[in-house]
């Protein structure tokens, strides 16, 4: 209850800074000596409703699951390229490469995480270009793999970085919600290399593109790790 105050409070007074600045940089939007202000309003909007969503979001509370007869078939592919692009991973020299605040670094091989119990969700994916598919994904739960590797869970961001190039990053207590996985198969076989082989975040909380595919390295950091689409205006804590 006293959390929920203070976040409150700060709530508030973040909503009459903003107010402010609005009101003082209204007329700027169009200045050309000033081109950028509406986008610095836009980013510090954005980040205040990282604020909100983070303190709004509980990890006991699951995402919506699904019967098998509702999976979409076939399967939808988005990335920044062209589904003939996908980066195409060598499943037996692959490793996930582990930086930060991680007491056990040393790099992960495909078979320890089939070795670690496996879950399976049908959960609904959704994407910010307009469209929604519901799917099976199984793999490991992150809380479990972070927990194995030593991670410090009090950190506050664990970061994603792929095989094409694309990074991501998202929030501790979203890392720790159970149905947040390291999913290695799609409907009961291992991804395909578009979908992310040979493992993705399947984070059915969020949006589609904080779900990396075809990840190579994760780290745990204190420091903000924004990610591909974030740095193009995209809301980082990317709730759904
Ligand atoms: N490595 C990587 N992961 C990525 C992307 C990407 O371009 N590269 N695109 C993201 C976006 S915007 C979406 S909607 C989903 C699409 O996942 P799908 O191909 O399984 O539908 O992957 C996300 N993860
Ligand atoms: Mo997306």
């Amino acid at each position: 209850m006293k959390k929920l105050i203070i976040n409150r409070r700060n709530l508030i007074r973040r909503t009459l800074a903003f107010g402010a600045a609005t009101t003082l940089t209204g007329c700027d939007f169009d200045d050309p000596a000033h081109p950028d202000v509406a986008d610095q309003v836009l980013t510090a909007m954005s980040h205040w409703n990282d604020d909100v969503q983070a303190a709004l979001f509980n990890r006991h509370t699951l995402a919506p699951t699904y019967p098998a007869s509702a999976i979409t078939r076939p399967p939808r592919f988005n990335a920044f390229y062209s589904i003939d692009h996908a980066p195409q991973v060598d499943p037996v020299a692959w490793r996930l490469h582990l930086t930060g605040r991680i007491g056990d670094k040393q790099p992960l091989k495909l078979g320890q995480l089939r070795g670690m119990p496996q879950e399976s969700q049908i959960t609904r994916f959704i994407c910010v270009e307009g469209w929604r598919v519901i799917g099976q994904w199984s793999g490991v739960r992150l809380s479990n793999v972070l927990r194995a590797i030593n991670a410090d869970l009090n950190a506050r961001y664990v970061s994603f970085h792929c095989a094409d190039g694309y990074f991501e990053s998202i929030d501790m207590p979203s890392a720790l919600q159970p149905q947040t996985i390291l999913a290695l198969d799609f409907l009961g076989a291992p991804l395909t290399a578009p979908f992310g082989a040979p493992i993705r975040l399947r984070i059915p909380t969020k949006l589609g593109y904080k779900n990396a595919k075809s990840i190579v390295a994760m780290g745990v950091t204190n420091q903000f790790p924004s990610g591909y689409w974030e740095k193009q205006g995209y809301n980082w804590f990317g709730g759904s």
